[in-house]
């Protein structure tokens, strides 16, 4: 063989050998396409305190499963110290490519969110909002609690016009929450926008984890500190407002129309329940179905998505027992929380 046939086949192969090389490196190196099936989503919830929460964790499981997503479900509780268990817990697991958080608190994540940052997570947050630096995570999706607050002052207003002065007492929500923390400073925001009634909060207390059973008996505190001068009540979520009623009716006094008005947050079945009896005189929309959102920004992580949204803020509407109870009840049919 000729040495000039033996050289073009020398060339002819590492030609072939670098065209296979460089196949396999852009092969290897093509960027992979994650998809929904791809995911496994390590979920850290705050806990189960309210008809709220437990929409807004079947919106994630009942997501999850549709769309072929692995879910690690975590129940914080609603303790702090649980939840950076998780997101450590989380960070170690090499099959979580993804932690969501929906927080109890709003800081003391800092630590966990960088730690889960170096180990390439995609991190990200719903339902409440935390202070900690937007580097930290991906983005935050969840409702404009300060303005839920504004639209529970508007509402407060509206129920008790014709009255020049009114005294509101607010049930607030775990204290350490952001949901809590922005109604309470929504509302007071808003209160003297009222033209038609000076209103004054008398007094506010919170009930630790949501407690519906702390907030009755807080509301029956009130009603011996404040004996015939609450004219209105601000729950912070469905929970609240209807443990003010009850402890209000097992009074002697009337929720609704002729007697202490309440406002609510969530617009929870339950709380259509007392809209649609006249008791509960409006509840402030809040969205718990959120988890379609969520998983599309985590797949956009996932596949290098850039330049997204630091926070998307829910679409919510608000509702009143003067809609009439058939109006209340054809919209609850269709609500699926
Ligand atoms: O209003 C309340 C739940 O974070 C928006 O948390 C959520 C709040 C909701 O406990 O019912």
């Amino acid at each position: 063989m000729t040495k000039s046939r033996t050289l073009r086949i020398v060339v002819a192969v590492a030609v072939c050998a670098m065209v296979a090389g460089c196949s396999n490196s852009t092969a290897s190196s093509a960027k992979k396409t994650y998809t929904m099936k791809d995911m496994t989503v390590g979920f850290i919830q705050t806990g189960s305190e309210s008809g709220w929460r437990g929409a807004n964790t079947s919106s994630f499981k009942e997501t999850a499963t549709a769309d072929g997503i692995t879910l690690k479900f975590y129940d914080s509780q609603n303790k702090i110290e649980n939840q950076i268990t998780a997101f450590n817990t989380f960070i170690q697991d090499s099959t979580v490519n993804v932690i969501v958080l929906a927080a109890v608190g709003t800081t003391g994540y800092d630590e966990v969110l960088k730690a889960a940052k170096a180990a390439g997570k995609v991190v990200i947050i719903e339902d409440r909002r935390i202070e900690a630096d937007a580097s930290l995570y991906y983005t935050y999706i969840g409702s404009d609690f300060n303005k839920e607050g504004h639209k529970s002052a508007a509402a407060m207003c509206d129920l008790l016009k014709g009255k020049a002065t009114a005294n509101i007492i607010e049930l607030g929500g775990d204290q350490a929450a952001s949901a809590s923390i922005d109604r309470h400073k929504g509302f007071a925001e808003a209160l003297p926008d009222c033209t038609t009634t000076k209103m004054t909060v008398l007094d506010y207390q919170n009930a630790p984890g949501w407690d519906p059973v702390q907030g009755k008996a807080i509301m029956e505190a009130f009603l011996k500190k404040y004996p015939g001068q609450i004219d209105g009540v601000f729950g912070h979520n469905d929970e609240q407002a209807i443990a003010g009623i009850q402890a209000a009716e097992a009074a002697g006094l009337t929720a609704g129309t002729g007697g202490i008005v309440f406002v609510g947050v969530d617009a929870t079945a339950n709380g259509f329940k007392y809209l649609i009896n006249g008791k509960l005189g409006a509840d402030i929309e809040c969205n718990p179905l959120l988890a379609p959102q969520v998983y599309k920004a985590a797949l956009d992580a996932l596949n290098g998505v850039t330049g997204q949204a630091t926070w998307t803020p829910s679409e919510e509407g608000q509702f009143f027992a003067a809609q009439g109870a058939a109006a209340l009840q054809a919209i609850l049919d269709t609500r699926k929380y």
